[in-house]
């Protein structure tokens, strides 16, 4: 039997797919409303194919607790916070979950950590707790995740995956309990190597919007087409640039390349800036906005309207989201007025929401597309008679951009 700790975007995905594959899964969570949600048998957030996954998994006997379990082997996927100050990983979620576990766990089990940790946090900060209780019999294993949110019952199904283990017989027997589902190649490796890797994916990508975005800027210094010039340079065979946009959001791509700013800030000079790069998009767009105003005549913020919430498109995350980001900014130039609406934000979060399209479309005549959720793109022909900036390029239209 598996004990899954910590249930959130990761762990009750994880949970589900192992439960559906024929291994007995028992998940626990701190949090005693999400356990009785599950028990009572809703999924917790949106995500395509989660509500069939959780379905399957509730017939093959999963079962939901706030208790730890008597097992051989644990999995946990709980967060891990940074320090906005040191940029630094902030271990303490896994740390509590790791004694919580070792209060339970029998001899010579498998901790398998999950989370995402910045390379050495297991020797720094994990490893040291067994030796205070006396618990070296427990093998520790580092299995990070790679899924992306709005893909992730696809991706957990197909994506390679890295198991970091101290020796090759624990890592092989981790192997086998995730080849229950994943069908991509798993490589077996010690576990700062996979510390590193996860963190190193991430800033990859992070690093490579932040070019994008330092493009847009270029670009719109002296009026070339961004778009234009990054699908001709992605023609050639060795180059391959993502997307500028709004900013970074989400609980990845704008939190982990800070670990390596945090922990070797003298070398991690092109990650330093491409993260402050990227910080920095919500402001530029706020500017935009404002450029577009005056070149349009307006003077009334309350006219104009950013579409969408979350990080990104199709997920109800709003994790460090760009919208929220680009707001605390209005309000940090003791600004305010602007309105928001998503359709994946049922609840009130921030001032002047709105929760219907229709509405938020009458009261405005400027719309800011911050994020390209599928409703946008099937309700154009309502946006007709607005001045579009879209920040996501996505509509074909005539708008403004970047
Ligand atoms: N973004 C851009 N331009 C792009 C691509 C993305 O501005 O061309 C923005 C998005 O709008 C979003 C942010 O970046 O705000 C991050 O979104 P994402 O879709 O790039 O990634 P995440 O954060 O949803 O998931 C990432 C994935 N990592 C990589 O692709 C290397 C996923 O595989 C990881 O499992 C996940 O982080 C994680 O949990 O670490």
């Amino acid at each position: 039997m598996i004990n899954v700790i910590g249930l959130g975007y990761i762990g009750l995905p994880t949970a589900l797919m192992m439960s559906s594959h024929g291994v007995e899964v028992i998940g626990t969570d701190y949090n005693k409303e999400l356990v009785s949600t599950l028990n009572a048998g809703h999924t917790t957030f949106k995500e395509d194919g989660l509500d069939e996954l959780f379905q399957e998994a509730l017939k093959a006997g999963i079962k939901f607790t706030t208790e730890y379990q008597v097992t051989d082997t644990y999995i946990v996927s709980v967060p891990t916070p940074y320090d906005k100050f040191s940029k630094k990983v902030d271990a303490i979620y896994v740390v509590a979950a790791v004694k919580d576990v070792l209060k339970v766990a029998p001899k010579n089990a498998t901790l398998v950590v999950e989370s995402t940790v910045s390379p050495g946090t297991i020797a720094k900060s994990i490893r040291p707790v067994l030796e205070e209780q006396g618990r070296t019999d427990i093998n520790l294993v580092h299995a990070p995740e790679r899924i992306i949110p709005g893909n992730m019952v696809y991706e957990l199904l197909h994506n390679n995956r890295t198991i970091g283990a101290d020796d090759r017989a624990t890592g092989e027997k981790v192997k086998e309990l995730y080849s229950s589902f994943c069908q991509g190649d798993i490589v077996v490796t010690d576990i700062k190597t996979a510390e590193m890797t996860k963190v190193v994916e991430n800033t990859f990508r992070a690093v490579n919007i932040a070019f994008a975005n330092e493009l847009a800027k270029i670009c719109r210094h002296d009026n070339m087409d961004v778009y234009e010039i990054i699908k001709i340079c992605n023609m050639h065979p060795r180059v391959n640039i993502l997307q500028p946009g709004p900013g970074v959001g989400g609980h990845c791509i704008s939190v982990d390349p800070w670990f390596l700013v945090g922990d070797y800030p003298s070398l991690a000079k092109v990650i330093d800036e491409s993260m402050k790069t990227n910080d920095g998009m919500p402001d530029f767009v706020l500017n935009r906005i404002h450029e577009i105003m005056r070149e349009k005549g307006m003077t009334d913020v309350s006219r104009v309207g950013l579409y969408g919430l979350t990080y990104k498109e199709n997920v109800d995350d709003m994790r460090e989201s760009p919208t929220l980001q680009l707001l605390e900014s209005q309000e940090r130039h003791l600004a305010s007025g602007l309105k928001v609406y998503d359709p994946f934000i049922v609840k009130d979060v921030v001032d002047n929401q709105y929760h219907d399209l229709d509405e938020f479309l009458n009261d405005i005549d400027m719309v800011v597309i911050m994020v390209g959720h599928n409703e946008i793109k099937e309700n154009y022909e309502k946006l007709r008679d607005k001045i579009i900036f879209d920040t996501r390029h996505i509509y074909d239209g005539e708008c403004y951009r970047l």
